[in-house]
C-alpha cells in the first residue's frame, strides 16, 4: 500500500484561522459566516486569506503570517468584476475606421507638411486605438496572486495552472509591439520630405500595425473566452450559511440534497465538470440557507485527483462551510466502506475546522452483517474500521430516502448546524457594533 497522502496535512487553511475585515477595517480570526454559492451578485465585504485548493507545505507556513492584518489580502467576487473585452475583430475593424477618420491639424499651408502631419497623426491614433484596450485589460483583469484562495483555485481548475497569466502576458506582449511598432512608423511619416513620400508611408504604416494585430488578436479571443467562462461560475455568498454535502461518488449526496431543499435545486455548472452539481435553498424561520453538493471523493493522493476532487478540496480549504459527510456501507456505490474510511479519516484530520455531520445512507439496503469487498479481510485488524463498517463513524446517523428513515432527525441535526453558523455570523456583528 502507498504511503499515506499529503491529504494528512492539516490544511492550511482550517476555518478556525479565517480572517474578515469588516467595513471598520477590524479583523476577527476565528469567527466567520458561512459561504454558499449562488448565482447572486456578491455583495459581502468579507476577505479572506491567501491559498489555493492544493494545501502544500509551504502553505502551511505562510499561514502564520496570513493570521497578521497587515498581510495583503483580497475580498471575494473578482470574476463579476471582469473587464468586458471587445472580440480582436471589432478593436481592430474600430481602430482602423477612428484612424482613418483623423484629419491633420489646421492651418498648414504647405501640403507635403500637411499630408505628413495627416500620416502621423493617422498612424498614432491606430496604434493608441488598438494598445488602450489592450492595457485596460492587462490592468484590470486581478492579478491572481491577490485573488481570494478559492477564486484562484477555480482558474486553476478551469482554464489549467498558468493559462490565464500566459494570456494576460500575450496580450501585453501584443500591446508592446504595436506601440513600438507604431511610434516608429508614425516618426517616420513625420520624416517624410514629399506628399507622395508621406502617403507611402502612412499606407506602410497602417498595413504594418494591421498585420501585427491580426497576426496575434488571437491572444484578445484568448482573453475574451477566459472572461467568459469565469464570470459564469457559481457566485460564492460569504453572507449565507451552507452545508456542503461530501463523500463518496455515488454515495446518496445529490439524492439528500433534494430532501434537505425546500424548493427544487438548481443546478450549477462549473466549466470542468460535465455533470452540474446541485445546489438547494432551505427556508427556516425566515431565514435562507443554502445546501450543496460536491463532486465525490476518491482513495488516492492529492496529485492523482482529478478537478472534480480538487473542486471539492478547494471548497473544504477555503470556504467556511458546514459538512455533512454521508457514508455508503450498502457495497453499492463502488468505493469499499474501508477505502471510504480511509477517505474519511484523511478528509477529518485535515479539516478539522468545519461544523460537521456525519450520515451513513441507503439505510434500506444495509445488511445485518457488514459488506465485505472480495479483496478484503472480513475482519480488518483494526477495531476502528471493523466498527465502521457496521455503524459508520461516531455518531453518525442512519438515513434513507427510500424509506425516509432517519430524515427527520437528520434535518433537525442540519438545523442545529445553521444555527451555530447564525449564531457566529451574529458575533461577528455584534464585535462590529463594539
Ligand atoms: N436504495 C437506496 N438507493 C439510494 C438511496 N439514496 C440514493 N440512492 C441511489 O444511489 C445512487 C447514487 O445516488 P446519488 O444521490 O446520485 O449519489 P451522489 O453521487 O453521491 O450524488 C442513485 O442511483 C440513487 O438512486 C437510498 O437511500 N436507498
Ligand atoms: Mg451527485
Amino acid at each position: 500500500m502507498k504511503a499515506p497522502s499529503s491529504l494528512f496535512l492539516k490544511s492550511h487553511l482550517p476555518s478556525s484561522t479565517l480572517l474578515f475585515r469588516t467595513s471598520n477595517g477590524i479583523f476577527y480570526p476565528k469567527l466567520h459566516p458561512i459561504s454558499f454559492f449562488c448565482k447572486a451578485i456578491q455583495t459581502n465585504s468579507y476577505e479572506i486569506a491567501n491559498g489555493s485548493y492544493h494545501p502544500s507545505l509551504q502553505q502551511t507556513k505562510e499561514t502564520n503570517s496570513m493570521e497578521k492584518p497587515s498581510r495583503k489580502i483580497e475580498s471575494i467576487g473578482a470574476f463579476q468584476k471582469l473587464p468586458v473585452v471587445m472580440p480582436s475583430i471589432d478593436i481592430l475593424g474600430s481602430a482602423l475606421r477612428k484612424a482613418k477618420r483623423v484629419t491633420p491639424t489646421k492651418g498648414i499651408a504647405n501640403i507635403a507638411k500637411r499630408e505628413k502631419n495627416k500620416g502621423a497623426k493617422q498612424l498614432d491614433a491606430l496604434m493608441k486605438e488598438l494598445a488602450v484596450p489592450l492595457r485596460t485589460y492587462v490592468e484590470n483583469f486581478p492579478n491572481k496572486t491577490y485573488l481570494h484562495p478559492y477564486e484562484r483555485s477555480l482558474i486553476e481548475l478551469t482554464l489549467g495552472d498558468g493559462y490565464y497569466e500566459k494570456v494576460l502576458r500575450n496580450v501585453d506582449g501584443l500591446r508592446k509591439r504595436i506601440v513600438s511598432v507604431g511610434k516608429e512608423h508614425a516618426s517616420h511619416c513625420a520624416k517624410s520630405s514629399t506628399k507622395r513620400e508621406a502617403e507611402e508611408r502612412l499606407n506602410e504604416g497602417l498595413k504594418k500595425i494591421e498585420e501585427i494585430f491580426a497576426l496575434e488578436r488571437k491572444v484578445v479571443d484568448d482573453l475574451l473566452d477566459i472572461a467568459k467562462t469565469l464570470r459564469a461560475m457559481p457566485v460564492i455568498n460569504l453572507e449565507t450559511p451552507t452545508l456542503c454535502l461530501v463523500g463518496a461518488p455515488n454515495v446518496g449526496k445529490s439524492s439528500l440534497v433534494h430532501v434537505l431543499s425546500t424548493g427544487k435545486p438548481e443546478i450549477c455548472n462549473y466549466p470542468f465538470t460535465t455533470r452540474g452539481i446541485l445546489m438547494g435553498h432551505i427556508i427556516l424561520n425566515y431565514q435562507k440557507f443554502q445546501v450543496t453538493d460536491t463532486p465525490g471523493l476518491l482513495k488516492r493522493h492529492d496529485e492523482d485527483r482529478n478537478n472534480l476532487e480538487k473542486l471539492t478540496l478547494a471548497v473544504l480549504s477555503h470556504l467556511p462551510t458546514a459538512v455533512l459527510y454521508v457514508h455508503d456501507l450498502s457495497g453499492e456505490c463502488g468505493t469499499s466502506p474501508s477505502d471510504q474510511f480511509s477517505i474519511y479519516k484523511e478528509i477529518r484530520e485535515r479539516f478539522t475546522g468545519h461544523l460537521w455531520l456525519d450520515v451513513v445512507s441507503k439505510s434500506d439496503l444495509l445488511k445485518t452483517s457488514p459488506v465485505i469487498y472480495a479483496t478484503e479481510e472480513p475482519c480488518s485488524a483494526q477495531p476502528e474500521l471493523d466498527k465502521y463498517r457496521i455503524s459508520g463513524p461516531n455518531g453518525s446517523i442512519n438515513v434513507s430516502v427510500k424509506t425516509q428513515e432517519g430524515l427527520h432527525e437528520m434535518k433537525h441535526r442540519v438545523h442545529e448546524l445553521f444555527n451555530l453558523q447564525m449564531a457566529k455570523i451574529k458575533n461577528i456583528s455584534n464585535n462590529q457594533e463594539k
